[in-house]
């Protein structure tokens, strides 16, 4: 048997949304709270913190799950969720653009088909305001008490479709990056890599086109072309999946990947 962990985390204000009562501070053995000391936050503390005071209390791990169009993300999401729970670890699940009610109401805009040209700055801009939501409403939060969140896509999507397939440049993307999440990335990001063809034929026999679906090959094409310089450029955070294999496949792939990183958490 390997070494037990055990940590003892100490919240910050910061955390803390809607005045409710949260722990004040936790012992963690084997990333299960062993005790926990409560206390009551103080109405509305939190809400205007920034990201950079909170990234001190990023505790949890930071998973995010990417691709291209029907790759399989929200499937092998379910997947990643149920390996990680049955092991003891309590995971939220969230995505991108999304997650909070607000958040949602602006992926409804995002991805709507509509008349009215979207133009490529006010895409950003969204996401980037549905983004700021999530984190201090959600990831956050979550992180800090010690769980682990799942994220269908953050911002490598963000590189990926708005600097790869839109074109903008990717140091603007890194400005908005930083003003919004400051120093806090996934700590791991699943990237499941398929030919665009397939992806999208999966995607169209689930549902209707949203307006990013109804984009063309050459566009999903840049997308795809981005995640792969992604997971190429800092292999010790990405894993490409190869997710046009038969999902048994696929899963096992990932599987794979989990317990590598549970083999060196802290
Ligand atoms: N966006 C998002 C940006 O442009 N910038 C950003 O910063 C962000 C955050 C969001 C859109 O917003 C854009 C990108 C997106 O276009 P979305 O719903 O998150 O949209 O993304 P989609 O790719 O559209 O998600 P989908 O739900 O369509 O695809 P998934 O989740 O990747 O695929 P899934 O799991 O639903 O699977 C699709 C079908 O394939 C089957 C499943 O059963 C399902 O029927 N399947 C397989 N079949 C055979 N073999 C396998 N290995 C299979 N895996 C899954």
């Amino acid at each position: 048997m390997g070494p037990i962990s055990i940590r003892l985390v100490a919240s910050t204000r910061s955390v803390y949304t809607y005045g409710a009562k949260r722990p004040a501070w936790w012992v963690f053995v084997e990333n299960k709270v062993l005790f926990k000391r409560k206390r009551k936050a103080v109405k509305g503390v939190g809400m205007g913190a920034s990201v950079s005071e909170s990234v001190g209390a990023n505790i949890g791990r930071f998973i995010t799950m990417e691709g291209t169009e029907g790759v399989g993300k929200s499937t092998n999401l379910g997947f990643v969720r149920d390996w990680l729970t049955s092991r003891g670890i309590h995971v939220v699940v969230t995505r991108e653009p999304g997650g909070t009610p607000l958040a949602e109401e602006i992926r409804h805009l995002l991805l709507s088909n509509r008349d009215e040209p979207v133009f490529p700055l006010t895409e950003l801009l969204l996401i980037f305001a549905a983004r700021a939501q999530h984190l201090e409403q959600v990831v956050k939060p979550a992180l800090a008490r010690g769980h682990w969140v799942l994220c269908d896509r953050f911002t490598d999507s963000t590189f990926a479709y708005q600097g790869g397939g839109r074109g903008f440049d990717r140091a603007q993307i890194r400005q908005l990056e930083t003003l919004v999440q400051g120093t806090l990335r996934p700590d791991m990001t699943l990237i499941l890599d398929i030919d665009i063809e397939l992806g999208l034929s999966r995607a169209r026999q689930r549902s209707e086109p949203d307006r990013f679906e109804g984009e063309t090959i050459a566009f999903f094409q840049r997308v795809r072309g981005v995640y792969q310089e992604l997971a190429a450029s800092a292999p010790e955070r990405y894993t490409l999946v190869d997710a046009g294999q038969p999902l048994a496949a696929v899963q096992e792939d990932i599987e794979q990947v989990l317990v590598t990183l549970l083999d060196g958490r802290g």
